[in-house]
């Protein structure tokens, strides 16, 4: 990787890779590109800017004839619950947004990074040490998604040799940009209300156990697959990864530890909770492991500190 676009770039994972490979690669080096929102200032700051709509091959063609990148993380995307409202425009984003990507990538020589998703997986697939190959009959219209795009970047791979790569996130927590209509949500969200309000109302049911990732290593596992030696790739998209998994009431009580009045109350969401109920509770990830040395270094207990720490400075003092 030499010059690099993230697709994306504002979103939950983009506003932290970005920095991340501007760190490594040079801010010259990584064009960070937004769909509508304004970017953070040290977006603009520290590195290139641009603004385009991966929907739309010419807008997209545009950024590629200009900046002339070598490789793309793709991170446009809805998410799962946003996706199961409006299905049709979740099609459009999360499948005709990498088919272009994948296209364009094709004609001007790219390597591309595709985040999958424990969504991939469906009801009928093991819940438990989910396999790296197993049965993905996923029910929601992000899962399809997911499912697709994977098979998508296999193809664009094994027919067109371009050097496709993807991981299957678990829900990931992070405290620099909130994520947007996820089923995995609760686990960022109720860190901002346990501090402000010392209270939350999750919309999951007690006993949800869910994969989860805190955001330094997502980030981390999106840089070193894109460095792994492709010769050692036996799977390409995408490896299960993970890095704990827990119930919404062990989240509560680690926060408790920092936050002793901390209340948690439960107002269950049903189409959340048949989504949560469809995915893997906890992922085999030993092909990342084994293929390209993945690692995570966040467990629960670490991650619940920092997540106190860091957001209590953001948010303005001390507990
Ligand atoms: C979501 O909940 O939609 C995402 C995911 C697990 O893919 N966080």
């Amino acid at each position: 990787m030499k010059r690099i676009l993230v697709t994306g770039a504002t979103g939950q994972i983009g506003s932290e890779l970005v920095p991340a490979l501007r760190k490594k690669y040079g801010g010259d080096n990584v064009i960070a590109a937004g769909h509508r929102k304004t970017p953070q200032k040290d977006f603009i700051e520290e590195g290139l800017y641009t603004t385009l709509d991966v929907t739309e091959i010419e807008s997209l063609e545009k950024a590629f004839q200009e900046y002339r990148f070598d490789t793309i993380f793709h991170l446009s995307s809805l998410l799962s619950a946003v996706a199961e409202e409006n299905p049709q425009a979740a099609w459009k984003v999360n499948m005709g947004g990498l088919y272009n990507v994948l296209e364009l990538s094709r004609k001007y020589g790219c390597a591309v990074f595709s985040p999958s998703s424990i969504g991939a997986f469906g009801p009928n697939t093991p819940r438990n040490n989910t396999p790296q190959d197993t049965i993905q009959r996923p029910s929601t219209i992000y899962g399809v998604c997911k499912v697709s795009g994977e098979l998508l970047c296999d193809y664009y791979f094994t027919h067109y040799g371009v050097d496709t790569r993807g991981v299957r996130y678990p829900g990931l927590i992070s405290y620099k940009t909130l994520p947007g209509g996820g089923t995995t949500d609760y686990a960022v969200d109720i860190f901002f209300r346990a501090i402000q309000e010392k209270s939350y109302t999750c919309f999951l049911q007690k006993g949800t156990y869910l994969d989860m990732m805190y955001m330094p290593d997502a980030v981390r596992a999106a840089i070193e697959l894109m460095e792994a030696d492709p010769s050692q790739l036996k799977h390409r998209n995408a490896f299960n990864i993970t890095a704990m998994s827990f119930a919404p009431e062990e989240l509560t009580a680690q926060i408790q530890k920092y936050i002793p009045g901390f209340l948690m109350s439960y107002q269950v969401d049903p189409v959340r909770q048949s989504i949560a109920d469809s995915w893997p509770r906890h992922m085999d990830d030993s092909a990342a492991r084994d293929e390209w040395s993945w690692k995570p270094q966040y467990s629960l207990e670490d991650m619940t500190k920092d997540m106190i720490d860091r957001l209590s400075k953001k948010m303005g003092g001390t507990l």
